[in-house]
């Protein structure tokens, strides 16, 4: 995939960041970047479904925790859209741990911790092409451009 190819990319506004009342300025920031929005729902997952979608760290220790913490409340998982997209929403989120973070990125002004930390961005093609379908159907994501 070339560098300015069209992407998109799985991002969740994860519950911490919902109870926290930070999700409109979470969005403000995804607009203001450029991308596109072309799906969203708000959802509460199950633990089965927050364990689905974290299953390539199921040998990780923090795995069950993790999956009880996606499970607090609803979550609002959406689909975005633009040249590098996976790339640059990676950076608008910022690093795993909020205070290894760069100044002015999502987790380092929203998350609470390196597991409530607010966001979700898929980490490449691959991860996104197994992601997106994860929550949302064909008829669910406008189709843009
Ligand atoms: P990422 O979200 O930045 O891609 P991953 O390593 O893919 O980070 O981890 C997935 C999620 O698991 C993180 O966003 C965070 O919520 C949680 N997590 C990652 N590392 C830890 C940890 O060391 N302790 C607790 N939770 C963690
Ligand atoms: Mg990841």
């Amino acid at each position: 995939m070339s560098e300015t190819e069209i992407q998109r990319t799985l991002a969740i506004i994860k519950p911490d960041a919902i109870a926290k009342g930070v999700l409109g300025q979470i969005i403000t920031r995804i607009e203001q970047a450029g991308l596109r929005i072309l799906a969203a729902k708000l959802i509460h997952l199950s633990r089965e479904q927050a364990a689905g979608f974290y299953i390539v760290h199921k040998d990780r220790p923090f795995y069950q925790s993790l999956c009880a913490f996606m499970t607090q409340g609803p979550c609002i998982p959406m689909v975005l859209e633009g040249e590098r997209c996976i790339q640059r929403w990676r950076d608008l989120m910022g690093a795993t741990d909020p205070a290894k973070a760069e100044p002015g990125t999502i987790r380092r002004e929203f998350a609470s911790s390196i597991e409530a930390n607010a966001v979700h961005g898929s980490d490449s093609v691959a991860s996104a092409a197994f992601e997106i379908p994860y929550f949302f159907g064909t008829l669910e994501i406008y189709p843009g451009r």
